[in-house]
């Protein structure tokens, strides 16, 4: 990122996990229920495993805010995991009644996960607990957080978000890029976070027979983020490419193996005429009948709504094991069950939510610059007015 840094730390069975942000604004107002709503969201979803029945994730905040508003110094958040009072011995960070690697130590790399991979980059394949506990996808817990942070940011500015899961496994909710329209049904304590909230027991189903077997699944996830104003990120540089930025970051979140912008992965097999959006003369400035491009051209917003879509693979963890090889004997051996989501699927619109809103949110203070949030709304302003002849931002959300 340009403008903001985010690091997050924490292991999945340690203490806490911790995020923090910096480059925001100083005096900008979070709202902190708004942020344990998306944090939520994210352990929410039919198929969820034990462990969300365990964690309540709520954010605490040590520095960097002061009477709810950001000080623009490092904002560092926690999410304590309570799951630790059951992890403590085998995750204590000081070797207390001798090494904790001895317990609990994992040697059969499970196909699909960092545990080999990770393994062999750090030298720790004799216990791939050292890895998987920080590749956990719990991890996106501290990522929602400063997520949900830029969320608040962008919402000041009228720029707001719908996401939903399109897809689970086989079975399709919803086929092909969706519309800001397509999501609004979306309710996010339905069981599978469709489009479709009434008509997700196929879906639900498919999780339960999945279940039974041991098995896994992946799906689909698709964000539409409405209110963005033409002009953020850069046509000059690949690496200020705003396209390629939100494809990134889309990308690390755990299980992503697939990413489309727009109409992407359907343009591809048609022609140019039918792939491009024309521009119409519009009542305010240029229309556009259609939205292919998913709101990017050129790795710059042009000012339509930015569509997203992410494939997640099936969950690496199966009840019913994996073929594999125990690292400390060489022989064969499955993979070792201890507890798992079936599938993840339902935690991912908020998560998808939150690595984009990291990304939008660094172009924002990218483009507008500014220490404290009335910089950032002078310029807004400032903005608004340069490019008003093409584009207007929602005028209930103006600051
Ligand atoms: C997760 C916590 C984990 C998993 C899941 C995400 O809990 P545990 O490993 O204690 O059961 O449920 O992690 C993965 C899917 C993964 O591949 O690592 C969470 O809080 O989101």
């Amino acid at each position: 990122m340009r403008r903001l840094r985010l690091l997050t730390g924490g292991e999945s069975h340690g203490p806490r996990l911790t995020a923090i942000l910096e480059g925001l604004p100083a005096g900008l107002p979070l709202d902190r229920e708004a942020l344990n709503i998306m944090l939520r969201r994210r352990q929410h979803g039919f198929g969820r495993g034990g462990r969300q029945s365990i964690e309540k994730d709520e954010i605490e905040v040590s520095g960097g805010l002061r009477d709810g508003r950001t000080l623009g110094s490092p904002l560092v958040m926690h999410v304590n995991n309570r799951d630790w009072v059951n992890w403590q011995t085998v995750m204590d960070p000081w070797e207390v009644d001798g090494p904790a690697a001895a317990q609990r130590a994992v040697t059969r790399p499970r196909p699909g996960h960092a545990d080999y991979s990770g393994g062999v980059a750090t030298d720790q394949l004799s216990d791939q607990r050292n890895v998987l506990e920080r590749a956990s996808a719990r991890e996106t817990a501290a990522r929602v957080a400063a997520g949900a942070v830029c969320k608040q940011l962008l919402d000041r500015y009228g720029i707001r978000m719908r996401s939903a899961v399109l897809a689970i496994g086989a079975h399709s909710a919803f086929e092909g890029p969706p519309t800001w329209h397509d999501l609004e049904k979306v309710r996010h304590d339905s069981p599978l976070v469709t489009p479709d909230p009434d008509n997700e027991d196929v879906l639900v189903e498919s999780v339960r027979a999945a279940r039974e077997e041991g098995e896994t699944l992946g799906g689909v996830v698709g964000l539409v983020i409405r209110g963005v104003p033409p002009g953020l990120g850069a046509y000059v540089h690949w690496d200020r490419k705003l396209d390629g930025r939100l494809m990134q970051a889309t990308a690390s979140i755990p299980s992503v193996k697939a990413v489309s912008l727009g109409a992407g992965l359907e343009v591809a097999r048609g022609t140019g005429s039918k792939a491009h959006d024309p521009f119409i003369r519009g009542e305010h400035g240029l229309d556009r009948p259609t939205n292919h491009a998913g709101g990017l051209e050129g790795g710059v917003t042009n000012g339509q709504d930015i569509v997203v879509r992410a494939w997640f693979k099936p969950i690496a963890t199966l009840r019913k094991g994996l073929p594999s090889v125990d690292l400390a004997t060489g022989e064969a051996g499955e993979t070792v069950w201890e507890r798992s989501d079936v599938t993840a699927i339902g935690a991912a619109p908020p998560i998808l939510e939150a690595v984009a809103a990291l990304v939008l949110g660094d172009a924002l203070l990218e483009k507008l610059g500014g220490d404290a949030i009335t910089d950032l709304d002078a310029a807004w302003k400032t903005y608004c007015a340069r490019i008003g002849p093409w584009w207007r931002p929602d005028p209930a959300r103006t600051s």
